[in-house]
């Protein structure tokens, strides 16, 4: 009886592997066409800079021209990522917190508005250079976007 029941597990086991190798096989296409289709994001990809109480980790980061940086607020406190300098906003180029609710405002470095804890705001840095930016509700709060 002992051997009957090997016999089946062993037979069903062919059956799986089989089907997954035939699946794997036959969607051969799909998976490189999806592979294909993740290379414009490495592009573009995006760097987490979370902001706990003790300020932003990591404070300061390396990115490449055109990608994205998210800031996740995973303290108890609300946060206002900007630009520097405070309470200006000018340094990156065309930002300026004078353009908050205007129609330039996705363009410009600045959240424009209190981020609540849980919440995330980004950016997309089109400017190489070394930018500084801080919290504008609490400025001694503050890193470095290095963008080659
Ligand atoms: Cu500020």
């Amino acid at each position: 009886m002992k051997n009957t029941q090997v016999v089946i597990i062993a037979a069903l086991l062919i059956l799986v592997l089989g089907w997954g190798a035939w699946k794997l096989s036959s969607n051969n296409g799909q998976v490189q066409q999806r592979s294909d289709q993740t290379q414009p994001q490495t592009a573009g990809s995006q760097t987490v800079i979370a902001y706990t109480d003790q300020g932003y980790s990591p404070a300061s980061v390396n990115i490449k021209k055109g990608d994205t940086v998210v800031w996740k607020n995973e303290s108890s406190k609300d946060m206002w990522p900007a630009s520097a300098m405070h309470p200006t906003h000018t340094v990156y180029p065309g930002s300026g917190i004078t353009k908050c609710n205007t129609a330039e405002q996705p363009t410009i470095f600045d959240a424009c508005a209190s981020v609540s804890p849980g919440s995330s705001w980004s950016f997309k840095f089109l400017q190489t250079g070394s930018w500084k930016f801080h919290d504008h509700l609490l400025p001694t709060n503050f890193g470095t976007i290095n963008v080659e």
